[in-house]
C-alpha cells in the first residue's frame, strides 16, 4: 500500500465522507491491487475500515450495468450464505441517499463512479501460488462461487464487457492493434519489442478457432466469475482459509471453462505474472491437480459435457491472456496498469511461456481433470 498519489487525500476523504461511514473518514490510503480500477483502504475516527473504488470508465463503458450487477449479487449471497457469513462475502455501502454508488464530474482525476466496500479485516492476498493446499482451497472458493450464483433469480446479469471472453475477437483487436503501432514512431519501437511474441500469438493462432471453447462444446452458459485469479480470493490470515471472493465486475453469464482456465494461467504455475524472467512460468502438475480437484469439488454442479471442456478452456483463456496483453503493449499500455515501461510485455511472455507448456503437457492435464481425453 502506499499514500495517495493521484487523488490528493482531502478529495479522497470527502468522496469517502459521503458513504455511510462510521465515524469520520480520517485517513485514506491507495491500495495498487487491481490492474483496472484504483482502490483506497480509507479508515475513520472509529476505527472502522472501508474499501473505496472508482471504477474505470475505460474499461468499463457502463458502470451502472456493473454496479446493479454486483448489488444483485452481493444481496444473492447474504441470503444464500445466512447469518454469520459477513466474512465470506462482499458487502457494499450505500452512500446518504440509499444509493450503492455515486458519479463525480469533477473536471479532474476523481471524475467517476466511486462505489464503497466493507474491509474485510485479518485477510492476505497472495499474487502467486506457493502450495497446493492454498491453490485448492483458492480454487474451492471460485467453484463454491459459482455454486451459489447457480440459482440467482432471472434475469441473466448484464455483460458489462460485451465480448470479454470472446478469443477470436481479440485476436481481431490485436490485428488493429498492430496495424495501429505500425503508423507511428513509438508503436512501431513497441511493435520491434514484440517481435517474437507477436510471431508466437500468431503461431498459436489457430487454436483459438479450433478451441472456442463454448462452441466447439456446446457449452451452457452459467453466471461465472470471470477473472478467477489468486489475488481475487482474500484469505484469512490466522486459518489460511478461503474466505471471500472478491472483484465482481465481470461476474456475469459465461462459461465454467473460461473460469477454470483462469484460474491455470494465474496459479497452476509458480511465477509471477509480470516475472520478466519466465522460468518459472510452466505448468506444476502438483498445483494443477490441486486446482482441479478444489474447482470440481466446488463447482459439483458442472456436466460431464462441461467438464471435458475445462483443459481447452485452460489453452483458450491462457492464449487470449496472452493476446490481451500484447495488444496492450502495442497500443501503449492504455487497458492494464502498469508500472514500468515492457510490464505487459513481461505478462504477455509469461503467458506464452505457460502456454506452451500447457501443450506440451496436454495429455497429462486431460488425465488429471478426468472425463475423457478427447
Ligand atoms: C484484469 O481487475 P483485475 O486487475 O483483477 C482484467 C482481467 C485479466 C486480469 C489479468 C476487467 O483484472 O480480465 O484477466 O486483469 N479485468 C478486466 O491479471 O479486463
Ligand atoms: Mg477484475
Amino acid at each position: 500500500m502506499k499514500a495517495t498519489g493521484q487523488d490528493d487525500t482531502g478529495a479522497v476523504l470527502r468522496i469517502a465522507g459521503r458513504f455511510r461511514v462510521g465515524g469520520r473518514p480520517t485517513a485514506a490510503v491507495e491500495l495498487r491491487a487491481g490492474h483496472i480500477n484504483d482502490s483506497y483502504v480509507v479508515s475513520t475516527a472509529s476505527g472502522s475500515r472501508y474499501l473505496l473504488q472508482r471504477i474505470n470508465g475505460y474499461v468499463f463503458p457502463n458502470p451502472a450495468q456493473v454496479m446493479e450487477n454486483i448489488v444483485r449479487i452481493t444481496r444473492h449471497l447474504k441470503r444464500r450464505l445466512g447469518p454469520g457469513s459477513g466474512r465470506r462475502r462482499l458487502t457494499l455501502v450505500p452512500v446518504a441517499n440509499g444509493e450503492m454508488w455515486f458519479e463525480t464530474t469533477a473536471p479532474d482525476r476523481r471524475a467517476g463512479w466511486w462505489r464503497m466496500y466493507e474491509l474485510i479485516e485479518d485477510t492476505t492476498t497472495v499474487l502467486r501460488a506457493s502450495t497446493p493446499e492454498q491453490v485448492f482451497l483458492a480454487a474451492q472458493a471460485f467453484g463454491r462461487f459459482e455454486t451459489q450464483l447457480i440459482d440467482l433469480p432471472p434475469p441473466p446479469l448484464h455483460e458489462t464487457i460485451p465480448g470479454f471472453h470472446d478469443t477470436l475477437n481479440r485476436f481481431e483487436t490485436f490485428d488493429r492493434a498492430l496495424a495501429t503501432a505500425s503508423a507511428s514512431a513509438a508503436g512501431n519501437a513497441r511493435r520491434r519489442q514484440a517481435d517474437a511474441e507477436i510471431r508466437s500469438v500468431a503461431a498459436h493462432r489457430e487454436l483459438a478457432g479450433r478451441l472456442s471453447v463454448g462452441a466447439a462444446h456446446k457449452l451452457p452458459r452459467r453466471t461465472v466469475h470471470n477473472d478467477c485469479k489468486i489475488s481475487n480470493i482474500l484469505f484469512d490470515r490466522e486459518t489460511g482459509e478461503a474466505l471471500c471472493v472478491v472483484d465482481l465486475d465481470t461476474t456475469m453469464p459465461g462459461l465454467a471453462a473460461c473460469d477454470f482456465g483462469d484460474m491455470v494461467r494465474s496459479m497452476g504455475h509458480r511465477a509471477e505474472e509480470d516475472a520478466h524472467e519466465t522460468d518459472g512460468a510452466r505448468v506444476d502438475l502438483e498445483l494443477f491437480a490441486a486446482l482441479a480437484q478444489g474447482y470440481l469439488d466446488g463447482a459439483r454442479y458442472l456436466t460431464a459435457t462441461e467438464r471435458r471442456s475445462l483443459v481447452d478452456g485452460a489453452l483458450e483463456l491462457t492464449l487470449e491472456q496472452a493476446v490481451r496483453f500484447l495488444t496492450d503493449h502495442l497500443d501503449g499500455d492504455v487497458y492494464f496498469r502498469v508500472e514500468r515501461t515492457g510490464q505487459n510485455l513481461d505478462r504477455c511472455r509469461v503467458q506464452l511461456a505457460l502456454l506452451e507448456s500447457l501443450l506440451a503437457r496436454d495429455t497429462d492435464l486431460r488425465r488429471i481433470v478426468g472425463g475423457s481425453t478427447t
